[in-house]
């Protein structure tokens, strides 16, 4: 096990300290949008606790909040930030978890850690930005021109921080990178395990998809002359799953989140629909034929409806990108001395800014069940003995990474 001095009670009180910056009053759920009020309002906190465990904050350009160690060290951490109705623990359980291993670090004169709470990983403008563009992945003149659902673009964000951000941090400082995070998904608390040592992160595309009809009246225009939005966007909905049968697995997953009817009146042919349609798996060449069969059924859709439809690729591609063999090997190691049988290796099915990180230094991710595998709603949540665990694995690990010194 580790002989670092972590202590469990002060890391939950931190978690529960963190979850009260957007917190939704009814539930256990949180609402911090990447730079709203409640996200500032975090950042300034989780920078003062930083600063109580012997780091340094800094706060980079695009709203990115590091707790730097000495010279170079061992950087962990999540994001903070929240989907639009989030869980208290998606990101938060990451950068606290990586913040009570730093202060125990630190209390025992070492290894070096450092912490960070990345920006806008839940997409409020784009994918993982502030790692995207932390790593070079997203040139910063394009985060900039990225624009939220209520038309903030990312500029206009960034600055309210502007007056207090330093530079970037040198990646170079960093010998490795491990996030911890929550699993998000059914299989651990399916299998009653409490450990997953994650093997690789699927790769993400997304389109924005137009489709434009005959905006008309509902009651005097024939069905046989219509040319309605919204119909030829369920048509692609419902023929989807036909068209990628023969090239998808069971893991491969595609998701239609969000649309927008206009002018989204009931008495009111949709004249334009707008929606989201998102795909991901684990192997490139799979999210190529998957984008292929796609665009063919867009065409098919468009023939027969008559409507014109056009799909513009709103965000950077995220390939899938494989974690770091001795990392795994430590986490796996770790697993296993603390919670002996009860972990598995396993891919992740969600995105996370270890994604980003992989390209440059290297990188490793530990997941925690999900009761019920919920998350991306209020509901989500871990059993706290659980979180303890994953926090004593994480600590174990330490001790088997090769720190690069
Ligand atoms: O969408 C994701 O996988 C991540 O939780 N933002
Ligand atoms: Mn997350
Ligand atoms: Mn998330």
């Amino acid at each position: 096990m580790s002989n670092l001095p972590i202590d469990p009670a002060r890391c939950l009180a931190d978690l529960h300290a963190l979850r009260r910056f957007g917190g939704d009053a009814a539930s256990m759920g949180v609402r911090r949008r990447a730079f709203s009020p409640e996200d500032i309002a975090a950042r300034d906190w989780l920078a003062g606790r930083m600063a109580e465990a012997g780091l340094t904050p800094h706060l980079d350009p695009v709203g990115n909040l590091f707790g730097l160690a000495k010279g170079r060290s061992l950087l962990l951490g999540s994001h903070s930030d929240t989907q639009p109705e989030g869980g208290w623990l998606d990101g938060a359980l990451g950068v606290i978890a990586a913040l009570e291993i730093a202060r125990a670090a630190h209390e025992a004169g070492g290894p070096a850690v450092s912490v960070v709470s990345f920006q806008d990983e839940e997409g409020r403008f784009g994918a993982l930005t502030g790692s995207s563009v932390w790593s070079g992945k997203l040139p910063l003149a394009v985060a900039d021109a990225l624009v939220a659902s209520d038309g903030t673009t990312f500029a206009q964000a960034r600055a309210a921080l502007a007056g207090r951000a330093a530079g970037f941090v040198d990646p170079a400082r960093f010998t490795g990178f491990v996030e911890m995070h929550i699993e998000q998904g059914p299989v651990l608390d399916a299998m009653d395990e409490v450990i997953g040592v994650v093997t690789g992160i699927v790769g993400l595309r997304q389109l924005q998809v137009t489709v434009l009809g005959q905006q008309n009246h509902a009651g005097t225009t024939p069905m046989a002359m219509r040319r309605d939005a919204f119909q030829a966007a369920a048509r692609i909905a419902v023929d989807l799953p036909a068209r990628l049968v023969d090239i998808v697995t069971p893991q491969s997953v595609w998701t239609i989140g969000q649309i927008a009817l206009h002018p989204n009146a009931s008495s009111v042919v949709p004249g334009r629909a707008e929606f989201s349609l998102q795909w991901r798996d684990i192997d490139a060449a799979r999210l190529d034929r998957m984008e292929a069969a796609i665009g063919a059924l867009l065409a098919a859709v468009a023939r027969d409806s008559g409507c014109q439809i056009t799909a513009d690729r709103l965000r950077h591609d995220l390939a899938p990108m494989p974690m770091d063999g001795a990392m795994q090997a430590a986490l796996g190691a770790a697993a296993e001395a603390v919670a002996p049988g009860r972990w598995r290796a396993m891919p992740s099915g969600a995105l996370h800014d270890a994604s980003n990180l992989a390209g440059l230094m290297p990188v490793g991710m530990l997941f925690v069940p999900s009761i019920g595998g919920i998350s991306h709603d209020f509901a989500e949540d871990t059993a706290e003995d659980d979180l303890i665990i994953g926090l004593k694995v994480l600590a174990a690990a330490l001790g088997r990474m090769d720190h690069g010194r």
